[in-house]
């Protein structure tokens, strides 16, 4: 078996992480920013942008989204993947103002579920105007997976015509009341796909890292983060997204998938052309 790069997405931010969890949370702009650039050095290809207001709370204010993505575009070629997931409670209005930002992807979760004491709602209705509008402003989606029936309705996705294309997957296990983490759900999942799909795997707190190492085997791309998960190992939180990444970037050598630049991850995901900075 041989595969080629790792696409590594840093989930930097999240929007249910504090800074009572973790002190190294990035939260401001500039943070924020800092922390995208920092992860393309240590490997990333793509940054999953949550944004927080100035009192640490998750929002989806395309302003504020506006403000990190020329922050991070002036400084780096990382691909920005805004979230349009925002935080449970939101109104779809509220969770699309983030493509303001002008994001070359974004996230497009496949079908309501359970998150913890909440639900995370996203009926069908909800999901097709996400997918009009992504597709109206030449946004890749990246396809959400937290539990198993949200493949169905990614298939219809494609069977209506309202997402084209190769599709990208990420499959998110490990949520309370999801899908839960594990290597056969994996596995499973990853089976599941049609043919030229590409796929990713965010595992939830101590699974971040299991899961990883077989989508690094199984010729899959990872999701590491403070989104998902704040540790290094248990007892010891990560100083930074960063080391998360430089692990997973470690890794994944020693079986010889060097991590993808952002140009070779655009390449591998269909997205646009090439970075160019923007001149001024
Ligand atoms: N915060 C979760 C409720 C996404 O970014 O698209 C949703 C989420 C998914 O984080
Ligand atoms: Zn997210």
């Amino acid at each position: 078996m041989s595969f080629g790069p790792l696409v590594i997405t840093a989930a930097i931010c999240g929007a249910e992480v504090t800074r009572d969890d973790t002190p190294h949370l990035p939260i401001t702009p500039e943070e924020l920013a800092l922390e995208a650039c920092a992860c393309r050095d240590a490997g990333a290809a793509i940054v999953h942008l949550h944004v927080r207001d100035p009192e640490g709370r998750p929002t989806q204010d395309g302003a504020i989204f506006e403000d990190v993505a020329a922050r991070i575009r002036a400084r780096s070629d990382i691909i920005i993947q805004a979230s349009t997931g925002g935080a449970v409670g939101m109104t779809p209005e509220e969770r699309l103002d983030s493509l303001r930002c002008g994001p070359e992807m974004a996230t497009l979760t496949c079908g309501t579920v359970n998150f913890g004491d909440g639900v995370f709602v996203n009926d069908w209705p909800l999901i097709k105007l996400f997918a009009a509008r992504m597709s109206a402003q030449g946004v890749r989606p990246e396809l959400e997976i937290f539990d198993a029936g949200h493949l169905a309705t990614a298939a219809r996705l494609a069977r209506e015509g309202l997402v084209t294309g190769p599709l990208h997957y990420d499959f998110v296990l490990g949520i309370p009341g999801a899908l839960p983490a594990s290597v056969a759900n994996l596995a499973w999942l990853a089976g599941m796909l049609p043919r030229g799909a590409t796929w990713s795997v965010a595992g939830m707190g101590r699974d971040e890292l299991p899961l990883a190492m077989a989508a690094i085997a199984m010729g899959g791309h990872v999701r590491v983060g403070f989104e998902d998960n704040i540790y290094y190992h248990k007892g010891r939180l990560a100083v930074s997204n960063a080391e998360l990444v430089a692990r997973v970037v470690r890794i994944a050598e020693e079986l010889q998938r060097a991590p993808a630049t952002p140009d070779e991850a655009r390449a591998l995901l269909g997205i646009g052309g090439p970075f160019r900075r923007e001149a001024g």
